[in-house]
């Protein structure tokens, strides 16, 4: 058909281009009757965080699969999902770069960004191209604050996550003076700020603050400077990539303080990166989400599931990652429709029923009634102590 239309050279080359489309489709499991679907996921596949990154990619992995077995029909066709990975490294130019990548793939809808330093100025790029996007751990409020009506998030933000965690080492750890330290980015800067304003509310001191990047390996200068005030609680705004040896190089100047952080810092991995400067109920964080009650059990099997098909426990947020991708496609499902402009008004007003607890966003895409989990480590093991709803 193609050939009869085009004559010369551009018939030769849409054949092979529409030979390759049907390869890929057909190795994608996708017959040529079946719909096929992208969708973009980024995050940070390289670089310190990697870890995290392939964390939330398997959990975007694992929903494509269950998807796909699921054989969900669309507007009356099999619709084959394929998942487009991108990596950001977390960093905001390679973040815009890659989702410019995804607008040009034409993928139907984004999971991602990771990181708030990527996910915030990507979301203009979807939103010109008007693909919607699921952030599943960006948790900078001014994601959300831009008015676009295709950035979404199924996580809580650093307001309530930095106020919840400066009220807590007021009231809870008893901490009288506090320092404070964040590596400069949207979200360690942000997390870090409303942090001190949580402390503030709860009458709390902070006695110093100090800044680090999100690249930095030595931090002996900042800590010694903070050693001098003596303080009974450090909070780091940051990632744990950071925050693991920070904690080891507290312990080399003799820094006895309780350690505190945001989400960034709430990982399995931290347990690796922290070693025996972990200590047992010496490091608070909170994770931007939490279930109760019967989605308790929904999450265990979820990580159950996940160490089986995955071949990893659960770092952070695949869960979340997971939920998004089928809160995306339930949406399709919702619109009877693929199209990010027909299914993006459902998304909107979507209600669903996740393995991390019930989903629903409000004007602005943020999750509605977005809970919160306190933890502390022991043992070597990360402990719950509280969701706070
Ligand atoms: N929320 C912690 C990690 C991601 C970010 O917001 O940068």
């Amino acid at each position: 058909m193609i050939a009869t239309l085009i004559k010369g050279p551009a018939a030769k080359k849409a054949l092979l281009t529409s030979a390759a489309v049907i390869a890929v489709a057909v190795a994608a499991g996708c017959a040529p009757k079946d719909a096929s679907v992208k969708i973009g996921h980024v995050g940070p596949l390289t670089g310190s965080i990697a870890h995290l990154g392939k964390d939330n990619e398997a959990g975007a992995k694992m929903a494509i699969a269950e998807l796909n077995k699921a054989e969900i029909k669309i507007d009356g066709k099999k619709v084959v999902f394929s998942l487009i990975s991108e990596d950001d490294g977390a960093d905001p130019k390679q973040g815009t770069a890659a989702a410019q990548k995804l607008v040009d793939a034409k993928v139907a809808g984004v999971i991602g960004h990771l990181n708030s330093g990527t996910t915030i100025p990507a979301s203009k790029i979807y939103s010109d191209a008007g693909i919607p996007q699921i952030s599943p751990s960006a948790t900078n409020p001014k994601y959300t604050q831009q008015g676009f009506k295709t950035a979404f998030r199924v996580v809580a933000n650093d307001a309530t996550l930095g106020g919840v965690l400066g009220k807590y080492a007021v009231n809870e750890l008893k901490a009288k003076s506090i320092a404070v330290i964040d590596d400069r980015t949207a979200y360690g800067q942000g997390v870090a700020d409303e942090f001190v304003k949580g402390v503030e509310a709860a009458g709390g001191k902070v006695v110093d603050r100090q800044f680090t990047t999100d690249k930095a390996t030595d931090f002996m200068s900042i800590l010694t400077a903070i050693r001098a005030k003596k303080p009974d609680v450090v909070f780091y705004g940051g990632m744990d990539a950071v925050g693991g040896p920070m904690l080891r190089q507290m312990d080399q100047l003799k820094i006895n303080a309780k350690f505190m952080g945001g989400d960034g810092i709430c990982t399995g991995e931290l347990i690796k990166l922290a070693d025996k400067a972990l200590g047992n109920n010496r490091v608070f964080c909170a994770e931007a989400g939490g279930v109760v009650g019967p989605y308790e059990q929904k999450m265990a099997d979820f990580r159950e599931r996940f160490k089986k098909e995955m071949g990893a426990e659960v770092n952070l947020y695949s869960p979340y990652v997971y939920d998004a991708v089928m809160v995306m496609v339930e949406a399709m499902k919702k619109a009877n429709s693929t199209d990010p402009k027909k299914y993006l008004p459902e998304l909107a007003k979507i209600q669903y029923e996740g393995v991390t607890g019930p989903i629903a966003f409000d004007e602005k895409g943020d999750i509605k009634g977005g809970t919160l989990t306190l933890f502390t480590y022991k043992d070597g093991k990360r402990e719950s102590l509280k969701v706070i709803q």
